[in-house]
């Protein structure tokens, strides 16, 4: 039991999810180890949410409410991590979970499928990925012909690099959740939120109920938005606070 005082609870209890997660066979054992190099950037981030995360959360709200078929791709780490928000935020934009997942097991998607629809998820689909997304060989490729397949734009948290610059190609927007802002997934996607998925979430469904009702200048809002500057200024976030002197005080 982590007591709340802890300096490090937030990032305690993270853990803790994820070893349950593994326990319940919905995480990858390697799902421990990704998370582990997401700790190491977020801990240089500051553990909180940058300005350049704010705007790309803010051009990613935009881009999922203008979708004309938005879905969102649950892997592992994110079901153990963010198992209610997802559902919340695929009931707000109306948009279906696909589970998709890396290191593939049957009995892994079809427990991951069955902890979404426990906690109330209305549409989780990835049983039937029998469409093939070109130019990628290993089981993310595996995709649902009523999903990621015909998506126009797919949220698609910690993703891997190759299957992202393969959906760009096919021609959707893919949003992505990445703490690491050097990642190939970052760098090829419409929209990166460089933060934690919990906090990039958590943001991510305020806006959305935010905007909702006043869609007049989402597509402003795009327009206005450029990822690779705006991955120019995540970088330059984290140097200039480490830079700051009293980091180093103890
Ligand atoms: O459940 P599976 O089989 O689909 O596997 C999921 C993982 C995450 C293991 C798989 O997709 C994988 O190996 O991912 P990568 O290629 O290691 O990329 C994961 C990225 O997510 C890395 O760049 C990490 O920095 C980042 N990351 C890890 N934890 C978090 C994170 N980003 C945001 N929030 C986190 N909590």
């Amino acid at each position: 039991m982590i007591p709340k005082t802890h300096p490090r609870y937030e990032s305690l209890k993270k853990r803790e999810k994820l070893v349950a997660g593994l326990e319940a066979g919905i995480t990858g054992k390697q799902g421990l180890i990704a998370h582990g190099r997401g700790e190491a950037f977020d801990y240089l981030i500051g553990e909180r949410t940058l300005n350049s995360a704010r705007k790309a959360t803010e051009a990613a709200a935009a881009l999922l409410l203008i979708a004309q078929k938005p879905v969102i791709s649950v892997n592992g780490n994110v079901a153990a991590l963010v198992t209610k928000e997802i559902i919340e935020l695929s009931k707000l934009i109306n948009a279906p979970l696909e589970v998709n997942i890396f290191y593939r097991t049957e009995e892994r998607a079809r427990r991951i499928k069955a902890r979404l629809e426990e906690q109330g998820a209305a549409k989780v689909l990835g049983d039937k990925a029998d469409a093939r997304i070109p130019g990628i060989d290993h089981a993310r490729a595996k995709v649902d012909p009523e999903g990621i397949y015909s998506a126009d734009v797919v949220l698609a948290p910690l993703e891997d690099g190759d299957r992202c610059e393969a959906l760009i190609k096919m021609g959707k927007k893919v949003i992505t959740v990445d703490l690491n802002p050097l990642s190939r997934t970052s760098r090829f996607a419409t929209v990166s939120i460089v933060d934690d998925i919990e906090r990039a979430m958590g943001n991510l469904i305020a806006i959305i109920k935010e905007k909702k009702n006043g869609k007049a200048n989402l597509a402003a809002l795009l327009d206005g938005y450029d990822n690779r500057m705006n991955l120019r200024d995540c970088v330059k976030e984290i140097v200039d606070r480490l830079k700051e002197e009293e980091l180093l005080e103890l």
